[in-house]
């Protein structure tokens, strides 16, 4: 980078450095006294000699730059007025417009949130109707106004993105975007191996930017190594990771030269560095990144040198804790600044010609934000909550009942006889294995993924056969990483698939929840539904398993699931109902793009007894392709019964009829069992409407007293005014679980429910 004659900043110690650093670009436009090139360049002549970049490039990148910086600037000033809500800036990252423009706006990007430079770059690549080029400014100042016109996300948030510019919003979790944009790029070159038609160019590659501090996260490396591993592989991996590296987090610098020591040396991930704060020089570096990537489709890491200028966000009054020598010294590399060097040198601009431009933008932006905070903001709840969980039961219902692929179906389970609904009854494993050979034979863009599911057939052989009919293009092995698992589905969701991916126990869901809670489950909502990432989430979960135990493979913690807005949580106890919740949870993601957790009781896999060993009392028929299971939809066992009516799921409906029995020889109570089966959201209504005929309840509930699923059955029984029916609650205890028999103190048994039974009468 040519240096800038630069000396001004040091005349200003004050407190707002977003005003510093705006008169810095002024007085740096008219002390500047460089030299001019003789000619100006022509559009298509490099802007300075021996620039990859060409005078229009720099003319419209410059404009870019600018709209971003007047974005940020708008942001600080109105904040104070109530008409901004957001204050974190791109300022001293604008160079990053280069990735933009040197990319297509098809390329799927996942971004930073210092990205102002790239979209007003990205927004040039798609004109809008009138064929002239849209205006960034305005969708960016209703974002900023959270105006329930923000075209990215109706008024929820401040994010960069766009459905025509295929810009998918992030949230603020740092890093946590890294692995789905890797299983976009690892979507983009495996559709063509299953035969599906991509929503974007072929050749595409995902872009997803990040900064330094960032790039040190356990979910960044979750990214980078299965990039690598993936790589390793030579599988195509066409993922360009940008670290903006400003060389600080928040007030936490980076060593010196961290970022380029950590990546320059990794193997299967090819570094690229480009000075993002220069770009005349830049554009050649970014470019090679770019073309590097879309070659030859491995994972390209680019490191862009940045800065930040105006603190990490409005509220950051750096002054407070960094030296003014430092502050000035930063500022004086601010990109634009440069930037306004190359536009002055090259003779593309005179003094008043730039000044000009910069105020004119600074004038778009104030009018845009006037604009935007007339505009209505999200006023009613259910606008807010309306892209969350969109729900059309009439649709739902006839795609899971949708039985027309009745060949397909055929010749995955090879002939009429081994038709699964003309077997005699077996047990939950078994079951669900074959629900899935019918939903994947059902959804050709629909594969299934995880640790240990391919050959092997899963820990609990619940996959078996699976990877044969299907191959490995369909049903195959990950690395052993949760993280990367939900990204990677995440990933193909994005890319049009139908992903159904594995993780191994409850427990190790927690590992990774943040795809599920941070990201998966928060797309629909942050873009307005507008992208969707749909998938079933399988996992193998719940206590009391005999061979294998311990907490780790017995953890009854649904709470972190039942948590997270808008997933839909469901738990089978029978093969039977998990076949028809199967079907109904991918036509919940397929006609509404949603993310659906399935629990499978591990306990239950290959129950087969309900009362005594050898009654086959836990095997049922399978259900006929056409029959599915609404949402919400409860099983009841003994709908007459009203002396007591016991709610449960899970391994709790197989424990509460048993004991049922019990019950019924000493307390002459004709028992109802009912069995939820939809932990998340609970049907309040078909809980209350239980209740009312009740003369007694018991909620039986597997998970732990604090953090389980009783709480909201209880919550939904006193709500509809049944609060004064006797009512107790067998739960587990507030504790992990132990090995051994010591595991059976800690959940709730058989026992245990005739005895509160009892208590009750
Ligand atoms: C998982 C997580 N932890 C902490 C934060 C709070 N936080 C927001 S930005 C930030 C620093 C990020 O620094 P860097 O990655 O270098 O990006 P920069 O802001 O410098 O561009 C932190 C700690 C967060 N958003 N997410
Ligand atoms: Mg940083």
């Amino acid at each position: 980078m040519t240096a800038i004659p630069f000396a001004i900043a040091a005349r200003h110690k004050g407190f707002n450095r977003a005003e510093i650093v705006d008169q810095n670009f002024t007085e740096f436009v008219q002390l500047w006294q460089g030299e001019v090139l003789p000619v100006a360049p022509h559009d298509a002549e490099p802007v300075l000699p021996g620039s990859a970049l060409d005078a229009r490039g720099f003319r419209e990148l410059f404009e870019s730059q600018l709209i971003s910086r007047h974005l940020d600037l708008m942001a600080r000033v109105l904040r104070v007025q109530n008409k901004v809500f957001y204050t974190i800036g791109s300022s001293g990252h604008e160079g990053n417009a280069m990735v933009a423009r040197l990319t297509r706006h098809t390329d799927p990007a996942f971004l930073h949130y210092r990205s102002g430079g790239f979209m007003a770059e990205r927004f040039r690549k798609l004109p809008g109707t009138d064929g002239k080029p849209r205006d960034p400014v305005m969708d960016s100042a209703l974002s900023f106004a959270a105006s329930k016109d923000d075209p990215a996300s109706g008024g929820r948030h401040k994010v960069w993105g766009s459905k025509p510019l295929w810009v998918l919003p992030q949230t603020s979790t740092i890093a946590s975007h890294l692995p789905k944009a890797l299983g976009t790029a690892v979507a983009i070159d495996h559709a063509r191996r299953i035969g599906h038609t991509l929503p974007i160019p072929h050749d595409s590659i995902a872009i997803c930017s990040f900064g330094d501090a960032s790039s040190n996260h356990a979910t960044a490396q979750t990214a980078f190594n299965a990039a690598g591993w993936t790589a390793y592989q030579k599988l195509p991996a066409p993922v360009l990771f940008v670290c903006e590296d400003n060389g600080i987090g928040i007030s936490v610098k980076t060593p010196t030269g961290w970022v380029a020591r950590n990546y320059q040396a990794r193997a299967d991930l090819d570094y690229f560095f480009a000075d993002g704060l220069d770009l005349a020089t830049g554009y050649a570096q970014v470019q090679r990144a770019v073309e590097h990537c879309r070659r030859t489709r491995r994972p390209t890491f680019l490191h862009l040198k940045t800065t930040r200028v105006m603190g990490h966000a409005g509220t950051d009054f750096e002054i407070e804790w960094r030296s003014i020598e430092e502050l000035v010294s930063v500022e004086s590399t601010d990109p634009l600044l440069r930037s306004a060097a190359i536009a002055l040198e090259s003779g593309l601009y005179s003094k008043d010609d730039l000044l000009n431009l910069y105020e004119a933008t600074r004038k778009h932006c104030f009018e845009a934000a006037d604009e935007a905070d007339r505009r209505p903001k999200l006023e009613r709840l259910d606008d807010v909550m309306a892209p969350l969980a969109p729900y059309s039961p009439a649709k739902v219902k006839a795609e899971a009942e949708r039985a027309d692929y009745a060949d397909k179906r055929l010749a995955v389970f090879g002939g009429e006889a081994k038709l699964p609904e003309n077997q005699p009854p077996r047990h939950l494993a078994i079951q669900i294995g074959q629900a899935l050979h019918e939903v994947m034979a059902k959804y050709p863009e629909s594969l299934l993924f995880g640790e240990d599911v391919a050959q092997k057939g899963g820990v609990y052989t619940v996959t078996k056969g699976l990877h044969k009919a299907f191959k490995n293009t369909r049903v195959f092995n990950t690395l052993l990483d949760e993280t990367l698992i939900l990204g990677l589905a995440q990933g193909y969701a994005n890319m049009g698939m139908l992903p159904i991916p594995e993780i191994q126990y409850l427990a190790y869901f927690h590992n990774a929840a943040d795809q599920i809670r941070g990201e998966a489950s928060s797309l629909q909502f942050f873009s307005n539904d507008q992208f969707r990432n749909p998938m079933v989430m399988r996992i193998a979960s719940l206590g009391y398993q005999k061979g294998f135990g311990g907490h780790f493979h017995n953890d009854n913690s649904i709470t972190a699931l039942r948590d997270i807005p808008g997933l839909v949580v469901g738990c089978a106890s029978r093969g039977d109902d998990a076949a028809r919740m199967l079907r109904t949870m991918m036509a919940l993601a397929k006609v509404d793009g949603r993310v659906c957790a399935f629990l499978e009781p591990i306990a239950l896999y290959m129950t087969k007894d309900l009362y005594e060993a050898g009654d086959g009392g836990w095997q049922f028929a399978y259900p006929a392709p056409g029959e599915a299971m609404t949402l919400g939809e409860g099983r009841v066992y003994d709908e007459d019964a009203d002396d007591l009516v016991v709610f449960t799921f899970g391994n709790g409906v197989p424990m509460a009829l048993r004991a049922a029995r019990t019950i019924e020889a000493e307390l002459k109570w004709k028992v109802r069992v009912v069995d939820l089966r939809w932990l998340a959201p609970l049907n309040d209504a078909f809980i209350a409407a239980q209740a009312k005929s009740a003369k007694r309840i018991l909620v039986l509930d597997e998970g732990r007293k604090s953090a389980g699923v009783g709480e909201g059955v209880i919550t939904a029984i006193v709500e509809a005014g049944f609060g004064a029916t006797p009512l107790t609650r067998v739960v587990g205890a507030d504790t992990f679980t132990p090995l051994a028999g010591a595991a059976l103190l800690v959940l709730p048994g058989e026992a245990d429910v005739v005895a509160a039974a009892r208590a009750l009468a």
